[in-house]
């Protein structure tokens, strides 16, 4: 189902003809490269039941569609915006510097220098342009970030959150209780 609706979110053909709920986060990535690790945060926020785009958005090879999606996102009703770039990874800090919504930025580890260049790229922002980094390729806790941040003004979105808190904690003890003491 999560492929055939980011091949949706994406453009290309898909079976669903149901009407797509209007997004509340965009997930944007430099490069259709990315989606892979990007997808997981489309994968959070359809397990939290928030709707989402996803598009590809290049800084550097479509700088004018950058502008103009990051400019007009708040208007479009989106409330956060996560960003993924490998390499020389401006994709984040550009739209933080054009919007402001909330940015979450996510690292791709590109080819050669294990993403360190990526997560340098996108952590070191001037003072009054903030973006919410994650660690390099964790596009999961992109997405469980921004759950969070709709979760301020969302009770019910809030109290699934704690329930997926309280999971996570549980899987824990169980993997515990199974160790040979
Ligand atoms: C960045 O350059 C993209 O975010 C991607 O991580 C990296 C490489 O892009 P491709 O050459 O794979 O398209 O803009």
């Amino acid at each position: 189902i999560l492929e055939a609706r980011l091949q949706s979110m994406l453009g290309e053909e898909t079976k669903d003809d149901q009407p797509a709920a209007a997004p509340r986060v965009g997930i944007i990535m430099g490069s259709d490269s990315d989606l892979p690790v990007m997808k997981e945060a489309a994968k959070i926020l359809e397990e939290f039941n928030v709707p989402a785009e996803v598009r590809i958005v290049s800084a550097h090879r479509t700088p004018e569609m950058m502008f103009s999606y990051a400019s007009s996102a708040r208007e479009r009703g989106i409330q956060v915006i996560i960003a993924g770039a490998g390499g020389a990874a401006h994709l984040p800090g550009m739209v933080a510097a054009l919007t402001p919504l909330p940015v979450i930025g996510v690292p791709v580890r590109a080819s050669t220098l294990d993403g360190l260049d990526s997560l340098l790229s996108i952590v070191q922002m001037p003072r009054g342009v903030p973006v919410a980094t994650v660690a390099i390729n964790n596009a999961t806790n992109a997405g469980l970030l921004a759950v969070r941040l709709l979760g301020i003004s969302d009770i019910d979105l809030q109290a699934r959150m704690a329930q997926y808190q309280e999971d996570r904690r549980d899987e824990v003890l169980v993997k515990d209780d199974k160790l040979e003491k």
